[in-house]
């Protein structure tokens, strides 16, 4: 029933997504076939502060790859904040450019706040998009927090965006939080500082151990999204990271960690729900009462729901 999808159908590859995020089961099934052919595909990860230019510089990349003549998919993570309505709102107007282009796919996710739930529904989502055809895809989330680590795991390359004038970031590469840049993207170079801020970028990076062969050195480069300048150099940065991995296995490495990864955080999705299930029969008002009261305590009831859920009578 999902057969379109391979001939490159967005509206079926539209629908397979939605019923994967509702559980169907001939989703699932669906998903299970088409595991076997995808990973093949290049996940580029766009992470960065609010407003730092990644939707713009997604829509530079998508026009790069469509030139030539890749396929490319966009999955854009809504931080569900209260902005967040408006920023994807944003996005899809700054990439509507591509919006009748056949062989773009944009679709927006939602972070629903639980551990490995992003990574599990991006995973699912880019999956299908290769299956569509994608042979990239580019993964935009706002920097920091738990979505921006989880869309690394995804990502084959990862992009930090930064801007002129941001001591405080480049502090926070120090910090560690941003070492998992592939690449450094100094967006917004028509203004002023931009020389600075890529030297206080290599300052951070001249730090870092040298690892040797088998270890990638981080790139810097800048760009101006909104006019296409620096584009072709990203693009550039991007091939040599993307052969850097293949020839030094590190893509392969990569592919396995991720794939167990999945395996783990649908394992744990599975587990999560059974625990609900069981909780909702379990909790109610009487024993709330008794817990409230320390008549019972949590330690037994996990007990009990644990047994209920190993019994698995459901
Ligand atoms: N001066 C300047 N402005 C830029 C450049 N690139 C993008 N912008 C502008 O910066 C603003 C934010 O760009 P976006 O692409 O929406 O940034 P973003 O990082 O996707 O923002 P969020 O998704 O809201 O976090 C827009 O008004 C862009 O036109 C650039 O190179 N120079
Ligand atoms: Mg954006």
């Amino acid at each position: 029933m999902y057969e379109k999808v391979y001939q490159g159908d967005t509206r079926t590859a539209s629908r397979l997504m939605r019923d994967i995020e509702e559980g169907l089961p001939q989703a699932r099934a669906e998903m299970k076939r088409l595991y076997p052919q995808s990973g093949k595909a290049r996940i580029i990860g766009i992470t960065g502060s609010p407003g730092a230019g990644k939707s713009t510089l997604c829509d530079c990349l998508i026009s790069h790859y469509r030139k030539q003549g890749c396929k490319v998919g966009v999955v854009a993570i809504d931080p569900s904040s209260p902005f967040s309505g408006g920023a994807i709102l944003g996005d899809r107007i700054r990439m509507s450019r591509h919006a009748d282009d056949e062989g773009v796919f944009i679709r927006s996710l939602a972070t629903r706040g639980q551990t490995g739930g992003l990574s599990r529904a991006a995973c699912d989502v880019s999956a299908v998009m290769e299956a569509w055809g994608a042979q990239i895809v580019i993964v935009e989330t706002v920097g920091a927090g738990q979505a921006e680590v989880e869309v690394r795991r995804l990502a084959t390359s990862s992009i930090v965006v930064l801007t002129p004038g941001m001591g405080d970031e480049v502090q926070a590469i120090k910090a560690g939080i941003m070492e998992i840049a592939d690449i450094f993207v100094v967006n917004k170079a028509d203004r002023e500082g931009v020389e600075r801020t890529v030297n206080d970028i290599r300052g951070v990076l001249e730090l870092l151990p040298d690892g040797g062969p088998q270890v990638w050195r981080p790139q810097i480069v800048k760009t101006v999204a909104f006019r296409n300048e620096g584009i072709a150099e990203l693009g550039q940065a991007l091939d040599g990271h993307h052969a850097f991995m293949l020839e030094s296995g590190v893509l392969a490495k990569r592919a396995r960690e991720r794939a167990e990864l999945q395996l783990f955080d649908l394992l744990h999705e599975h587990v999560q729900l059974k625990i609900n299930a069981v909780l909702e029969k379990k909790l109610d008002p009487q024993w709330r009462e008794m817990l409230a009261s320390r008549r019972t305590d949590p330690y037994t009831l996990a007990e009990g729901v644990l047994k209920e859920i190993l019994n698995g009578d459901d």
